[in-house]
């Protein structure tokens, strides 16, 4: 597999050299300087291609071109976003930059409720608490209809809580909720989400999932031209937020965009944390049925609790089969070793890590994006390649 690696840019706390030092090869990296929906344009790539090729990288993925909410509602200008986003993806492809990830997730992008969640060894951890979550969206939001999505146990829970909560608590919820996380889609104020919430939840999951077709079958002929894959990050997590549709969250989410768009250009990311953190995605499974589609992986691990709640636990040690995922992705790049060059690996990123050491008390490292949880997460994961590998020969 190809290591690979999230860089955020030369504003990124950590650097090329560190990240060529930890042993990856392949840099995974997005402008987030562009505004969502305009073009990105053939100068500012080749400035962060030059960038990470001087350092003797390799840009392997973008994450993400992201959708603007117009494309996604398609409403408003979304005749202009799409024509802009097809744009970018022609330049992308111009500049030798093959493979893009992005997602379909309504308003917020990846959710976490902690992010500093402490375990016994005193590394910290990112979470999602559906109980603190709950108490957000009924206590603070006051969203129309809240009650309603969550079962009668978690609201006596989260009313519980929110009541024993100090006012400093309750911001700090909030902004991890709202605040947006390292390469999400921006972020909101309370009343910025709740128009955002108002709009989107006019749509239900079907009429959000054709949205998306339309959007595959307007973006995936570009790819195909200009020699570019699309992948597509599922939901984090994985099942709804807010009372909003959620599509790209189970085996059958995947299966029907594969199935509407069946170009080879139109793939997957395989987000091991991100299906993973419900128990009804067999995630060996769906490597084995999706397999030549998945063009990008993200290796990490998490522990569930009962009502939906879960943390990002240890690499190897949690709720997904790890070396099962590792070893499925192995039989598929055996599959294509017969493609050129740059199609036959598959790009893998350790995805996230813990905060542990100094840099638990840097306050510019991003949460899940710190240097030596993510260094310690690729060495685990690079050792359980190379067990497997050698078990083949
Ligand atoms: C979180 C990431 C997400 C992801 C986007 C993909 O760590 O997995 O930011 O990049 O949702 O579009």
């Amino acid at each position: 597999m190809e290591e690979t690696w999230r860089w955020f840019g030369p504003d990124d706390t950590v650097t090329l050299q560190e990240i060529r030092q930890a042993g990856a090869t392949g840099i995974v990296t997005a402008l987030d300087n562009i505004s969502t929906g305009e073009v990105w344009p053939v100068a500012d790539i080749e400035e962060r291609k030059r960038l990470i090729e001087d350092a003797d990288l390799t840009w392997s993925v973008v994450e993400s071109v992201p959708l603007h909410n117009d494309v996604k509602m398609r409403s408003g200008e979304y005749r202009r976003y799409i024509e802009n986003y097809q744009q970018s993806i022609r330049n992308l492809g111009a500049a030798g930059v093959h493979r893009v990830c992005y997602n379909f997730m309504p308003v917020v992008d990846w959710t976490r409720t902690d992010l500093s969640y402490e375990l016994p060894n005193t590394v910290q951890a990112l979470r999602f608490e559906m109980t603190d979550f709950a108490a957000y969206d009924l206590f603070v939001l006051k969203r129309d209809g809240a009650k309603e999505s969550y079962s009668d146990d978690v609201v006596a829970r989260a009313t519980e809580r929110f009541n024993a909560m100090s006012p400093e608590a309750r911001m700090a919820l909030e902004r991890n909720i709202i605040a947006g996380l390292p390469g999400g889609e921006g972020s909101y104020d309370r009343d910025s989400i709740r128009s955002a919430i108002e709009q989107f939840s006019q749509l239900g999951n079907e009429t959000y999932r054709a949205n998306l077709i339309a959007f595959l079958e307007e973006i995936i002929p570009v790819a195909e031209d200009a020699d570019v894959v699309m992948a597509i990050h599922p939901d984090d997590p994985p099942f709804s937020l807010f009372g909003l549709p959620r599509v790209v969250s189970t085996a059958d989410d995947a299966r029907a965009l594969l199935v509407a768009v069946p170009s080879p250009a139109n793939g997957l990311t395989m987000c091991a944390g991100s299906y993973g953190a419900r128990g009804d995605n067999d995630l060996v499974a769906m490597i084995r049925e999706f397999h030549d589609r998945i063009y990008f992986v993200h290796l990490r691990n998490i522990k569930r609790e009962v009502d939906g709640s879960f943390y990002e636990s240890d690499h190897l040690d949690g709720d997904n089969d790890i070396i099962g995922i590792v070893n499925a992705l192995l039989d598929e790049e055996a599959e294509r070793r017969d493609q050129p060059p740059g199609r036959c690996a598959i790009p893998m990123r350790p995805d996230h890590g813990h905060t542990l050491g100094a840099e638990k008390s840097d306050e510019r490292v991003r949460p899940g994006y710190s240097y030596a949880g993510r260094m310690k997460g690729l060495a685990e994961l690079r050792g359980v390649i190379h067990a497997l590998t050698a078990m083949r020969r």
